[in-house]
């Protein structure tokens, strides 16, 4: 069956991550990751009012009380389009953003109104994500050794020739340890899961998977943004303390649940759009030129399976005096 092309909200939500980045920019390697994400939340939300659509964000800053913006529950949009869930993390990598370091991304993601998720209590999540060719051959339960073969075996490649990248926490010191056995090479990373997880599915990269436990927010963004490149990502929560899981608990979530991108954001109406702050090993960061700002972004559309990378030229001379958003200080 085909339809007549529609709309695709993707393209409005990387004006979202445009406008968090260029806010962030200002305060790349600063060391103040708290008004390097504040800058970003207030730039984001502006341009968030103007998506068309009735949006509620389901994944945010935190619970109203604790986040004045772009907290759970905080209606966005026009108000008056499609009703939907909305994921924001407006600078995944906030100590990545303060350092300087690369691979700090704002993000959204989007899904129709009950389709994500939601983990309220829940921080994090034991995750395992492979890009389109080694879809389907994972299993989040195997032991690392065995989904480094799946992986080398789609790929026509040796366990010897991927790459990994891990969280550096010791609560991932037995997979890293696994994984080195086994003779992958293990990139860890000291923040930000995302980047490397989208990159597993994005050509010429050189990163063939991710694993390992880290935030319960980036592996739902993460399953939008799976939804329309074709990898796959596996998760399962993995509370860190007693508390979290009595919260968790408490809701009556199920903690042994394994759920694939496809449980943890369903059906087809996914969009995802991602920006660079610092540069990326994938996207680039954002780019100082003599009269305005370079920036390079990733937005996909589960429906059509289309991804796009959009090198965006911000000009000053003509974006300042129409903006709501202080992005260069008068
Ligand atoms: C994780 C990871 C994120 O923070 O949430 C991590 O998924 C927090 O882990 O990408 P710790 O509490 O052990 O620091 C990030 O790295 C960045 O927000």
């Amino acid at each position: 069956m085909t339809t007549e092309p529609d709309r695709n909200v993707g393209l409005e939500l990387l004006r979202t991550t445009e406008a968090a980045a260029l806010a962030a920019a200002r305060w790349v390697g600063r060391g103040d990751k708290e008004a390097g994400d504040q800058a970003a939340v207030d730039a984001m939300r502006v341009l968030l009012a103007t998506v068309h659509m009735s949006g509620v964000i389901v994944i945010g800053e935190g619970e109203k009380d604790h986040a004045p913006m772009l907290y759970i529950g905080e209606a966005v949009g026009d108000g008056k389009g499609p009703e939907t869930d909305v994921a924001v993390d407006p600078v995944e990598g906030t100590n990545l953003l303060a350092k300087g370091l690369p691979n700090s991304i704002a993000i959204v993601g989007l899904a129709p109104r009950g389709a994500m998720a939601t983990f309220g209590p829940s921080f994090y999540m034991d995750k395992i994500a492979v890009g389109p060719e080694a879809a389907g051959k994972i299993d989040l339960d195997a032991p690392v050794t065995q989904n480094l073969e799946a992986v080398a075996a789609a790929k026509n490649g040796r366990v010897e020739e991927l790459t990994v990248v891990v969280l550096d926490r010791p609560r991932n010191e037995d997979k890293i340890e696994a994984a080195r056995q086994r003779g992958a090479r293990v990139r860890l990373i000291s923040d930000g899961d995302v980047a490397p997880s989208l990159m597993t599915a994005l050509p010429g990269t050189g990163i063939d998977m991710v694993v390992g436990i880290g935030g319960t927010p980036e592996g739902i963004l993460t399953a939008c943004a799976m939804h329309g490149l074709g990898g796959e990502i596996q998760g399962r929560l993995a509370p860190q303390s007693d508390k979290e899981k009595e919260h968790i608990e408490a809701e009556g979530i199920d903690l042994n649940r394994k759920l694939s991108h496809r449980e943890l954001v369903i059906g087809e109406d996914i969009f995802f759009a991602a920006t660079g702050i610092t540069q990326g090993d994938f996207l680039r960061g954002v780019e100082y030129t003599s009269d305005g700002v370079v920036t390079h972004s990733l937005v996909t559309r589960s429906r059509s399976g289309t991804w796009r990378v959009i090198e965006s030229h911000h000009r000053w001379e003509k974006l300042v005096p129409i903006s709501a958003v202080p992005y260069r200080a008068p």
